[in-house]
C-alpha cells in the first residue's frame, strides 16, 4: 500500500465563458483516473463533486469581474473540502473545472504549510488583477488572488490572506503573458520558465531546477496544471488553446521527476473541456500525466 489518495471533483465553468469545462470531472473519472491509481497501490477514495452554483453570466459592476459572487461560493466549498482531506492525511487531487478552482484548493492546502510551494503549469500566468484583466474572467487570476491581490472577497477565502508568497511560486509552460502579468512577475521576482527558456534548457534541467528551487526553501509542493501547458496537439479539449506548448514526453518526464523528488503533497488538473476535446483525448492525457506524477513506468 502506496498512501491515501483523496479524489475530489470541482465542475467550475464560472471562471470564463465557455460552456463544456464542467465536465471536466467526469470525463477524466471516464478515463479511468480511480482505476489506473489504484493499479500502481493506491487507496482512492472517490468523494464525488463539490455543487457549483448556477448563478452565470453576472458581471461585478464594480470590478467588471464575471460571476464574482457564485466563484466565491464555489470556492469556499473547494477550500472546506480540501482542508478535510488535508486534516485526514490524505493526498487531495482536484480534478477541474476551470483554473479559478485553484483559489479554493490552495485556500484549503496552505495552512498545512509554514511555506507552501506552487508549480503552475500552464500556458498563461493567470496573475490578472481586476485592473489588469482584459476579461473579467476570474480563471486568469487565481494565482494572483492566491498571492493575496485584486479582490477582497476572493483573497480572503479559507480566512486568511496570503495563500502563498511570490518566491515560492515556479511557472513552467508560459507563453501568453498579459502586460500586466509581465510587470507583477518583474516586481515579485516570480520565478518562470517560459518556453523561450524551456527550449534553450530543454526540460529535464529546468525540472531538476525546479526542485532544486524547492528544496531548501518550502515544506510541501503544490502542482496546479492546466492542460493548456500542454501543446494543442496533445490536448485539443481546452479553452484556451496556444500553440507551441509541451509535448507529451515532456509533460511526462516532468511528471515522473516530480514522483522521484518525493516532493509533491497536493495536486489539480484543470481545464479540461469534453466539448471541445477530440474523443476524450485530453481527459485520458490527464489521467496519464496522474498516473506519472504518482510513480507509473518507473521501475
Ligand atoms: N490572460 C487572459 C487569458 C487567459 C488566462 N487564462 C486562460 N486564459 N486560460 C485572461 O483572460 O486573463
Ligand atoms: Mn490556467
Ligand atoms: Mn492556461
Amino acid at each position: 500500500m502506496r498512501g491515501k489518495i483523496s479524489i475530489v471533483g470541482a465542475p467550475m465553468d464560472l471562471g470564463q465563458l465557455r460552456r463544456g469545462v464542467d465536465m471536466g470531472p467526469s470525463a477524466i473519472r471516464y478515463a479511468g483516473v480511480v482505476e489506473r491509481l489504484e493499479s500502481l497501490g493506491y487507496q482512492v477514495n472517490d468523494l464525488g463533486d463539490i455543487e457549483i452554483g448556477r448563478d452565470r453570466l453576472t458581471t461585478d459592476p464594480l470590478t467588471g469581474l464575471r460571476n464574482l459572487e457564485a466563484v466565491v461560493q464555489a470556492s469556499t466549498k473547494i477550500a472546506d473540502k480540501v482542508d478535510k482531506i488535508m486534516k485526514e492525511g490524505s493526498f487531495p487531487l482536484v480534478l477541474g473545472g476551470d483554473h479559478s478552482i485553484a483559489i479554493g484548493t490552495l485556500a484549503g492546502i496552505s495552512k498545512y504549510f509554514k511555506r507552501l510551494g506552487v508549480i503552475w503549469f500552464d500556458a498563461h500566468g493567470d496573475l490578472n488583477t481586476p485592473e489588469t484583466s482584459p476579461s473579467g474572467n476570474i480563471h486568469g487570476m487565481s494565482l494572483a488572488v492566491s498571492l493575496g491581490l485584486g479582490e477582497t472577497t476572493l483573497t480572503q477565502i479559507g480566512g486568511y490572506c496570503p495563500k502563498i508568497q511570490p518566491e515560492n511560486i515556479v511557472i513552467i509552460g508560459a507563453r501568453s503573458l498579459d502586460e500586466g502579468e509581465k510587470r507583477l512577475i518583474k516586481e515579485k521576482g516570480i520565478k518562470v520558465y517560459t518556453m523561450h527558456e524551456i527550449d534553450r534548457l530543454g526540460i529535464p534541467k529546468v525540472i531538476e531546477e525546479t526542485i532544486a528551487y524547492f528544496k531548501d526553501r518550502t515544506d510541501g509542493v503544490h502542482l496546479s496544471l492546466d492542460l493548456d501547458g500542454l501543446d494543442p496537439l496533445y490536448a485539443p479539449g481546452v479553452g484556451t488553446p496556444v500553440e507551441g506548448g509541451l509535448n507529451y514526453r515532456e509533460s511526462h518526464l516532468a511528471m515522473e521527476m516530480f514522483f522521484e523528488s518525493e516532493m509533491i503533497t497536493s495536486a489539480e488538473f484543470v481545464e479540461v473541456n469534453p466539448i471541445l476535446d477530440e474523443k476524450n483525448k485530453t481527459g485520458i492525457l490527464a489521467v496519464g500525466l496522474m498516473a506519472s506524477l504518482f510513480g507509473e513506468s518507473l521501475l
